[in-house]
């Protein structure tokens, strides 16, 4: 089937590029503009959304390894929360701002309203403030998909707090290691996370985490299920009792555009997760531009993104984007498998979902179990589909195109990252032809340059490969990581001196479109969760029997990669499958759920170069199983390991 779509080429229909706010005419101007003259081009879009105080300077950047800062609309003032409901409340105060569709589908839906977001986030912004929060100060928000999520974010940019998001998927001893990195005053979290008909106990996660912060945090509770929970008195705030007191009007924060929004922890290849931080004014422009733009979102339109808050893509595609074009936003808190395999298309065809925008690892997850889920909705109301997180296989996009969108609804696949703020490439729906696979065009104000990875010199022409930098700056950029700002130049502006290095590798084709080739760094990317391999190591070092750790990835059907763990014991410790359920469940606990190890392979030694560096290379063709292209093993301390390893090859189930 590869061979079949490889070289496929859709056209979008006329119908949607009549409907389009963007056509290729359009598309090759704006670019152009954007390029040409950066100043006109993104002063015009600042206006887009309302200042406090207008700006009068645009950008001022400076990529210099050494001397890093980026800076946008830097002398305006703006409240994000205003922007996000405050000034919709005349024209469609209401309309339904949020859609939240939970997880039992026997529960009812909620509308929310503008008006009603506007009071709801209000309440929760007045009670922060009642808890000692005050602007500049960092609040860390561990909650299931509910709307009070939402509130808890908006709350938060009122009164100016910074927000740090921890998916609910996360461990105790991760969400400590968040809270204690931004030095957070109140972490929100909720009873419980019902989610696939199973229960995450939340806020006992919250009081394990907390016996490892400092005693002054408090904690505030949304009651969701109603379960039970353990309370400490004069640390614990019960969420539901005090809206109840609460105002219903906090006067918005006036804030300058770098005041930082948010914070949010993401894996690198080195080290535990570094806080990107996101500021305000230029950010907030960037998403609701790409949210219009991408998705080509009109009036009156229902959109869904399927992603939890816990990521960017919620961040920017599920609250910033879409409410601040005052756009009607689904909130969904289940899973696309419960109760049964036509959950999303029954949450689409109830809801009656024009946009779509959802991970590849969902679709080849929901191929698997055949077509009548599909076939059996009413999906009429469809008219853009998205993916977003990793590359999408030409199967799964070809099922999306002819299952999903009957042929008709263009397929946007956006390329981005937690550090980008929103979409810097894919095609547009009235604008570019689509390929399976390919992400295509770079949106307005990216220039993407492709690099020889040895020697960082910029590859013209097309048909060509190497590694994936930017050359300028994009107001959605993030503009440091929390608290340490050397490790943001080094990260990202030290190894190809001049651009932002993205850490992914592309492709420009003949036709000189994008296609993303995945991470050159070690990074791996499972079920379109962004981890670090050293992160996943460093949870096993910690285990008493472990001496040693290599973790790679390798390609998983249905995860895209899954985590392929080399584990050297101590001397005094046997390998059993009792001490491999319990690393398993170990590297559960340090981490959480998303980082389970799908294999774990014994090793009594590691490849290793004679100065001591593990040999990954050579960890990663075993993995996939790919021995024919070891490549040069000679190099190596010891190279009878390779051979060991080989044959106690554990079979990846
Ligand atoms: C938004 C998000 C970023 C990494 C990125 C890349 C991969 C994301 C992709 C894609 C191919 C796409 N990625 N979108 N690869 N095609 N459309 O996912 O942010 O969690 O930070 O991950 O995900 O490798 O560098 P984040």
């Amino acid at each position: 089937m590869n061979a079949l779509h490889a070289d496929a080429v859709y056209p979008p229909s006329d119908e949607t590029v009549a409907r389009a706010h963007v056509n290729a005419a359009k598309y090759q101007e704006m670019y152009d503009a954007s390029l040409n003259d950066p100043e006109g081009f993104w002063g015009e879009q600042g206006k887009r959304i309302d200042w406090i105080k207008p700006f009068t300077q645009v950008k001022d950047v400076n990529y210099n390894f050494g001397n890093v800062s980026i800076n946008w609309y830097a002398d305006g003032t703006l409240n994000v929360s205003a922007n996000c409901i405050d000034r919709h409340l005349d024209t469609r105060g209401d309309q339904t701002a949020i859609i939240w569709e939970p997880d039992d589908p026997n529960e009812d839906a909620q509308h929310i309203t503008y008006k009603e977001l506007h009071r709801r986030t209000c309440r929760m912004a007045n009670i922060l403030e009642s808890m000692g929060v005050r602007k500049g100060d960092r609040v860390v928000i561990y909650l299931p998909m509910i709307p009070e999520a939402a509130y808890a974010m908006l709350a938060c940019a009122r009164i100016g707090a910074i927000h740090s998001i921890v998916f609910a998927g996360f461990s105790p001893d991760a969400l400590a290691a968040r809270i204690n990195g931004c030095d957070a005053k109140v972490i929100i979290t909720a009873d419980e996370a019902p989610r696939g008909g199973r229960k995450t106990p939340l806020k006992s996660n919250a009081d394990a985490a907390l016996l490892h912060t400092k005693d002054t945090v408090k904690c505030l509770v949304v009651k969701r299920t109603g379960g039970q929970t353990t309370w400490v008195d004069g640390r614990d705030y019960d969420y539901n009792e005090m809206a109840l007191e609460a105002d219903d009007y906090c006067k918005p924060a006036e804030m300058n555009a770098e005041d930082p929004l948010f914070i949010l922890y993401t894996s690198g290849s080195t080290g535990q997760p570094k806080g990107v931080v996101h500021t305000s004014g230029g950010y907030l422009t960037y998403a609701a531009l790409t949210h219009e733009v991408t998705f080509d979102y009109h009036d009156g339109d229902i959109y869904w993104c399927t992603a939890d808050v816990g990521w960017v893509t919620g961040h920017s595609y599920i609250v910033y984007g879409p409410l601040a074009n005052g756009a009607t936003t689904l909130m969904f808190e289940g899973v696309p498998t419960y109760p049964d395999a036509s959950r999303f298309w029954q949450v689409c065809e109830k809801h009656k979902v024009n946009q779509f925008y959802t991970a590849p690892t969902a679709l080849r997850a929901l191929m698997g179990q055949g077509n009548e889920w599909v076939e059996k909705c009413d999906l009429s109301d469809l008219k853009v589909l998205g993916t977003v997180g990793e590359p999408i296989n030409p199967e799964a996009w070809t099922w999306y195109n002819e299952v999903v969108g009957k042929g008709k609804c263009p397929i946007v696949d956006t390329w981005w990252q937690t550090e980008t703020g929103g979409h810097l490439m894919t095609p547009l729906p009235g604008a570019h032809a689509m390929k399976p696979g390919a992400a295509m065009k770079p949106f307005f104000g990216i220039q993407p340059v492709v690099l020889d990875p040895q020697s960082g010199v910029e590859i013209e022409g097309n048909g060509v490969e190497g590694v994936l930098c930017i050359k300028d700056s994009w107001p959605g950029q993030m503009r440091t990581v929390w608290g340490d700002h050397e490790r943001f130049e080094k990260t990202y502006f030290s190894d190809y001196k001049g651009y932002y290095f993205t850490g992914d590798g592309c492709r420009r084709d003949e036709d000189g479109d994008y296609w993303i080739t995945g991470r050159v760094d070690d990074v791996i990317n499972v079920s379109g969760h962004r981890m670090g391999t050293a992160e996943v190591e460093s949870a096993l070092v910690a285990h008493a029997a472990v001496a040693e750790a290599a973790v790679v990835g390798y390609p998983h059907e249905i995860k895209g990669q899954g985590i392929y763990c080399y584990v050297t014991l101590m001397n005094d410790r046997e390998p059993s499958d009792e001490l491999l359920k319990e690393l398993r469940t170990w590297v559960r606990t340090e981490i959480g759920p998303i980082a389970s190890p799908d294999v774990i392979q014994w090793a009594p030694g590691l490849p290793k170069t004679r100065s001591g560096k593990i040999m990954r290379r050579i960890l990663r063709k075993i993995a996939e199983n790919d021995y024919g292209s070891l490549g040069d093993t000679s190099t190596l301390a010891d190279p009878s390991v390779v051979e060991d390893l080989i044959e106690n090859r554990a079979n990846k189930g």
